[in-house]
């Protein structure tokens, strides 16, 4: 038996562990870590409630505005506002809550992932010499894709052309994400952190220009999602179509509701649906109060199994059975991935969407693949596109439905006493928080973030999380380039900033490998 350890695995956001267990080339048992302990929820306790949508979105750089909108959400529920936001409020929320999405799946794909497909040496074999693509060629040979995998050793199967057209649409996805920051800044006032969701609604004023602003970019958005990043998760699933079978993980699914939609003139509707996928085909809604999380192997004080609503993050360094700072959210006691999956099935079962079905069913098709195959690497990857797909259609509807010139705010009242939840669909899956005021203070603060289930380790039971699910049983080379475990942990773009809530650093800080 070998163990093979990777740590920090880069190209993530956060510093994250594995450790495998590996007998006669496949995955035995796996231990995956969240090495960092932040401590947000002990910060926002005994502050204004109003801190908190500031505060809980510096929980991460990635993904800081379904923070605001989970938090600004607990905060409505809590003073009783829900069904009062303005409308202009409630689409300039999709539309900052949309566009940070979309960028964030782009970035995954090109920047995050894609080198774990693309040969740097390849690039600018074909086409001549493209002097960006050049350099492009050099920064990846001279550092980015490169900290413990040396090249050749990785199964790279893309010819010279797809590999150039694919990392020059890695070039044009920087610029992308750039313009993305400019259309969410439009609505929030800034990227990332944005300044404008607060509780009530959006305090930007509504201009024409601000609209048009956020459309002709949108525009530029929406064609590289339909023309470069679809086709290219296409051309990749279809080189490593093996990858439609690997990484399957624990195959039942948890999804939160996002985006608000109008039916009958009412904002009572979201565009992607919330509930539990448990056997293929099968859709099922959920009860937020069966949640609870779980720290049997986490350095936290022990505690039995706790709904978030009576969360505890007392943190325990020094306990010997703990492996990680990430909790291990459950639902029911049982074991839940969260993600692009879990969004666009439990959309594509419950809605009457005939956009969603239609791109779903379309887009299998063309790298013959069924519903099945979504449980895998590539079904992660191919459901973060469709994803994107839907959130630029959306968005289009959302920005043509603005009204210039009307409120995008009500009155909002801070209540001495109550309690709160505000759930939101971030690009990696079911975002929750949980607050309590008393006093007018925060008396406790819960987040559980989509990391959090995907990343979690053992429980009580001896239930592996999701990642270690998707890692036991793999077949890795006997070799010491284990691109197979990569590949598998990546597919769920892992954010362990996020997952365990500026502390102290458990671990190595720079990229290493071993096999002890
Ligand atoms: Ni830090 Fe996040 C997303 C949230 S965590 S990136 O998406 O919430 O998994």
């Amino acid at each position: 038996m070998k163990k093979i350890v990777i740590d920090p695995i880069t190209r993530i956001e956060g510093h994250l562990k594995v450790e495998a267990i590996v007998d006669n080339g496949e995955i035995k048992d796996a231990n995956i870590s969240g090495t960092l302990f932040r401590g947000m929820e002990i910060i926002l306790k005994g502050r204004d409630p109003r801190d908190a949508v500031l505060l809980s979105q510096r929980i991460c750089g990635v993904c800081p505005e379904p923070h605001a909108i989970a938090s600004v959400s607990a905060l409505e529920d809590c003073a009783g506002l829900t069904d009062k936001i303005p409308e202009n409020g409630i689409l300039m929320r999709n539309l900052i809550h949309a566009t940070r999405t979309i960028a964030d799946h782009i970035l995954h794909f090109y920047i995050l992932s894609g080198l774990d497909y693309i040969d740097p040496s390849k690039v600018s074999e074909y086409g001549g010499n493209n002097l960006d693509l050049n350099n492009l060629k050099l920064f990846l040979e001279q550092g980015y894709s490169k900290p413990f995998l040396p090249h050749d050793e990785i199964d790279y199967r893309l010819d010279a052309r797809t590999t150039n057209e694919v990392a020059s649409h890695y070039l044009k996805a920087l610029d992308l994400y750039r313009k993305a920051q400019e259309m969410a800044s439009i609505f929030g006032g800034k990227w990332p952190h944005d300044s404008a969701i607060v509780a009530g609604g959006v305090s930007e004023r509504l201009t024409s220009d601000k609209i048009h602003s956020y459309l002709w970019r949108l525009d530029e958005l929406e064609d590289f999602v339909k023309n470069c990043y679809l086709p290219d998760v296409f051309a990749v699933a279809e080189a490593y179509s093996d990858y439609l079978g690997i990484g399957k993980g624990c195959q039942k699914l948890l999804a939160y509701q996002s985006y608000k939609v109008k039916t009958n003139g009412h904002y009572n509707d979201s565009l992607i649906a919330g509930g539990l996928i448990e056997d293929i085909d099968k859709y099922k809604s959920l009860d937020i109060g069966n949640i609870t999380e779980d720290v049997m192997h986490s350095w936290y004080k022990d505690s039995s199994p706790l709904n978030p609503e009576n969360g505890l993050t007392e943190p325990d360094a020094r306990k010997s059975e703990a492996y990680s700072w990430i909790k291990s959210p459950r639902y029911n006691g049982e074991v839940y991935e969260t993600g692009p999956i879990s969004s666009l099935l439990a959309t594509y079962l419950s809605k009457d969407n005939t956009f969603v079905k239609d791109i779903l069913k379309t887009s299998l098709s063309k790298i013959n693949g069924k519903i099945s195959n979504l449980y895998s690497v590539m079904g992660r990857h191919l459901s973060r596109a469709l994803v994107a797909n839907i959130l630029c259609h959306h968005s289009k509807i959302w920005a043509l439905d603005l009204e210039a010139g009307e409120p995008a705010t009500t009155e909002y009242v801070p209540p001495m006493e109550g309690k709160g939840i505000g759930l939101a669909s971030a690009p990696r899956g079911a975002l929750g928080h949980w607050l309590t005021v008393k006093d007018g203070r925060i008396s406790n603060y819960q987040v559980i973030t989509p990391t959090a289930w995907n990343a979690s380790p053992k429980d009580k039971d001896g239930n592996p999380g999701p990642y270690e699910q998707a890692l036991i049983g793999l077949k890795v080379k006997e070799s010491e380039s284990p691109v197979e475990i990569l590949r598998v942990i990546r597919s769920f773009d892992p954010c362990t900033a996020c997952a365990v809530h500026v502390v102290t650093a458990k671990g190595n800080l720079v990229g290493k490998y071993k096999v002890v």
